[in-house]
């Protein structure tokens, strides 16, 4: 068996990281043989919660859990870290605009990017889940100049499987049978998940949702919309944000990074755009990735149809404005 790995998270003491924190533990992410010590980061008056949080850790009794280290120190936290999920961040309250939601998180980012550059692994690979996640991570990123720009990304995978189990529900599938399901863009109410290049296995037959499904306006109206408004619809019934399938994501997103894609697979990642696609430059984008050796590319060479062209426009225009109010606060 391997060395430990130190794996931090943040907001550990949230809802996303209660469930997240057992997966990581289990071993579901790094593999049955990658033992870990878990950094748990959140903020001085939750220490109390985060202690019993520590306590279930232990009672777990898992094998792979070699210690676990809480704090409100992030320099105790991302210390010699090689992944960290950085799900802390503060909630929209009510009455609360975007931007001073925008001026709270992009400031956690800052401080956090600034830690991980003192004291985390230069190889650390960074996952951005708090919201807005994808500018919150090109904030990261800009604040740990020692580490690469391919290291932070930002999440996208929830999007992606509420896409994939949209898909399978529609064809009558198990939701394993539908790879390939894209996420262009922010992980905003502007996403556009794209079903054009996907595909669905079915009755032995590999097919294109196009085919499988049957119905182009389904496709290019109904599946989007349903897929952008998801989170909203779990918080009308549950009255809480999505936190099971949030941490299931989490999970999905690092484990491909660290082990890698399937051949003929891709998944959605937000990372740093090199404009691929007529996007802009220089914003944390959704795009299709395969991954090898720890190392993400960006799927080139898709032909995007007039619809989504659109939509992608719209989405990174989106994130431009974004990265323009962020960085507003940051340098006021
Ligand atoms: P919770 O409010 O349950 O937990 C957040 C935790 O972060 C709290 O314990 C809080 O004390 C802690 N925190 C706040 N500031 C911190 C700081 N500076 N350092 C460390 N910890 C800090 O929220 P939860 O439901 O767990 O959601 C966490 C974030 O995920 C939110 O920003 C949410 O919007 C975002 N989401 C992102 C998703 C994505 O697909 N990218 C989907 C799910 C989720 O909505």
């Amino acid at each position: 068996m391997s060395e430990p790995i130190r794996v931090v998270v943040t907001g550990a003491a949230g809802q996303i990281a209660y469930s997240l924190l057992y997966i990581i533990a289990k071993g579901d992410v790094f593999g049955p043989n990658q033992p870990l010590i878990l950094h748990l980061l959140d903020i001085p008056p939750m220490m109390g919660v985060l202690e019993g949080v520590v306590m279930e850790l232990a009672d777990c009794a898992l094998p792979l859990l070699h210690g676990v280290v809480p704090t409100a120190d992030p320099a105790e936290a991302f210390k010699d870290v090689s992944a960290a999920f950085l799900v802390g961040a503060m909630p929209r309250k009510q009455g609360m605009e975007r931007k001073d939601l925008l001026s709270a998180n992009v400031k956690i980012f800052k401080v956090q990017g600034e830690a991980l550059d003192q004291h985390a692994k230069k190889d650390v690979k960074v996952l951005v889940v708090g919201n807005p996640a994808n500018t919150n991570a090109l904030v990261c990123a800009k604040y740990a100049p020692s580490i690469p720009k391919e290291n932070f990304t930002a999440m996208t995978r929830l999007d992606q499987n509420r896409a994939q189990a949209q898909i399978a529900a529609k064809t009558g599938v198990p939701v394993a049978n539908v790879s390939n399901v894209i996420i262009w863009g922010n992980h905003s109410s502007t996403q556009v998940p794209d079903a054009s290049f996907a595909k669905v296995v079915k009755g032995g037959k590999t097919l294109s949702a196009s085919e499988a499904v049957n119905n182009d306006a389904w496709l290019q109206n109904e599946f989007i919309e349903t897929v952008q408004k998801r989170g909203a619809a779990v918080i009308a019934a549950r009255k809480m944000s999505s936190a099971m399938s949030a941490a299931k994501a989490a999970g999905d997103h690092m484990r491909s990074w660290f082990l890698g894609t399937e051949p003929g697979k891709y998944v959605s990642m937000g990372v740093l755009s090199d404009g691929s696609y007529d996007t802009p430059k220089d914003v944390v984008f959704s795009f299709p990735v395969t991954i090898e050796n720890g190392k993400w590319q960006i799927v080139k060479g898709l032909q995007i149809g007039d619809h989504y062209r659109q939509l992608l426009e719209a989405t990174g225009k989106e994130l431009v404005e974004e990265r323009a109010e962020a960085f507003a606060i940051i340098e006021a």
